[in-house]
């Protein structure tokens, strides 16, 4: 008989849960993802899993009691990681009731579920909780011990997350957890996340393809890691003898500004910035063309702009190490794709030009 473990990662389809289905199906998981129907194809994270084996995927919507019923029912887990959420901070100012029934209630949901199908005892639960929750922050840096003080409608939402979570560790002795993940980037980020809209703008301006980059609040501060690095956290958490949160960071900390100059170089472009706030600019060092412009588009009603974890417990207790990938490595790694990514997209249009023409003319048949 098979005796693999069973995974269900909720928000597959995600940068984190395309990395975790990796890491699981590399532990000799079956992994099983729940998707949701969407009439254009957003399945571009996952699609070099799709054929194999030991990966499944179910259709479900966290906003949807009954199908959370039907696909833990089916799949009946050892560790389930609820990774599904409306995760942007921006956007749940203009969604703010849709983010609070994904994000919050479907915490509960998940938790529901897992009792009701009578796998309380045995299913491990994962809860992707944020940094986002300490938000105009009580302490620097921040630890598992700091106060929280929500100040986004998606940061209260998560804040519900994280205390039904504990609330159902304590009342039913579920072995459910949750991971105080700091931000984390990759090359496979989200394009409207701060980070990535850095690194896609800095290679398409480096190769004639935008003008200038738009950006928000350049002062503000993040602890930003590698999500490759921070699945494996996840994991480690649910191996754990018992059932603990745990705040996961690399304990250094750097501004939206200090991000954006190190893509531009890595990009083979030295900026150079001049005025303040919403006058600042981005200016490139060699020609003196204005790059980056600041935005109040992209400023939000309240901004968290000072975060900077502590990984100390997690890197005592769980034995993780918290720098295996370096800030400059991290910009590095998005730069160098999207450096890629752009020159593919130029050499794809110039030949579709190029067959234009040729057609046109006749040369081509
Ligand atoms: P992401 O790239 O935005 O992925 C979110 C995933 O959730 C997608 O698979 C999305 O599916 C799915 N989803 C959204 N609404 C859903 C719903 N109603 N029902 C089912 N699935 C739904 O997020 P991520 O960066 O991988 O983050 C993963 C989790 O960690 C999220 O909960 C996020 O809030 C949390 N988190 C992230 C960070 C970070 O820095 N990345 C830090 C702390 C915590 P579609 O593809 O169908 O939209
Ligand atoms: O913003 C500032 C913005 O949208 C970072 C999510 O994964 O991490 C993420 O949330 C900072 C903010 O991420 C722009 O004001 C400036 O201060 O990349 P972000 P986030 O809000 O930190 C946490 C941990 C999560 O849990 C979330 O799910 O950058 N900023 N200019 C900008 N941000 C954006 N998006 N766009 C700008 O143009």
């Amino acid at each position: 008989m098979d005796m693999a473990k069973r995974a269900l990662i909720t928000g597959v389809t995600g940068q984190d849960g395309s990395y975790l289905s990796e890491l699981l199906l590399e532990k000799g998981y079956d992994v099983h993802g729940m998707i949701r129907r969407s009439s254009v194809d957003y399945r571009e994270r996952i699609a070099h899993l799709e054929g194999n084996p030991r990966f499944h995927l179910h259709y479900g919507d966290l906003g949807d009691s009954m199908s959370m019923m039907q696909v833990i029912g089916t799949v009946r887990p050892d560790e389930i990681y609820n990774l599904a959420a409306q995760s942007h901070v921006q956007v749940s100012f203009d969604v703010p009731e849709y983010t609070a029934d994904v994000v919050a209630i479907g915490v509960l949901r998940v938790l529901e579920a897992v009792r009701l199908c009578g796998l309380a005892e045995t299913c491990r639960i994962y809860q992707a909780s944020t940094s986002e929750l300490y938000g105009k922050v009580e302490e620097v840096p921040q630890r598992e011990t700091t106060p929280f003080h929500p100040y986004s409608p998606y940061a209260v939402a998560k804040q519900y997350g994280f205390w039904i979570v504990r609330e159902y560790r304590e009342a039913y002795h579920m072995f459910c957890c949750s991971g105080i993940l700091f931000n984390h980037e990759s090359e496979r980020r989200g394009e409207t996340f701060v980070t990535r809209k850095i690194t896609l703008a800095a290679a398409r301006i480096a190769q004639g393809k935008q003008d200038k980059l738009y950006l928000g609040n350049l002062s503000s501060l993040r602890d930003w890691g590698y999500a490759k690095d921070y699945v494996e956290c996840m994991w480690l958490i649910l191996q754990n003898e018992k059932p603990e949160d745990y705040v996961i960071a690399t304990g250094q900390q750097h501004s939206v500004r200090e991000f954006a100059t190190l893509a531009f170089h890595y990009a083979g472009i030295e900026l150079e910035w001049q005025g303040e706030g919403l006058e600042e600019q981005g200016i490139d060092a060699a020609d003196g063309r204005v790059l980056v412009e600041v935005s109040p588009d992209f400023y939000r009603p309240t901004d968290v702009v000072n975060l900077w974890g502590d990984p100390s417990k997690a890197k005592k207790e769980l034995g993780w190490n918290p720098t295996r990938t370096s800030f400059e490595e991290l910009v590095k790694i998005m730069v160098d794709h999207d450096m890629e990514k752009v020159a593919v997209e130029r050499a794809e249009e110039h030949i579709k030009t190029n067959l234009e023409e040729y057609l046109e003319k006749g040369v081509v048949k």
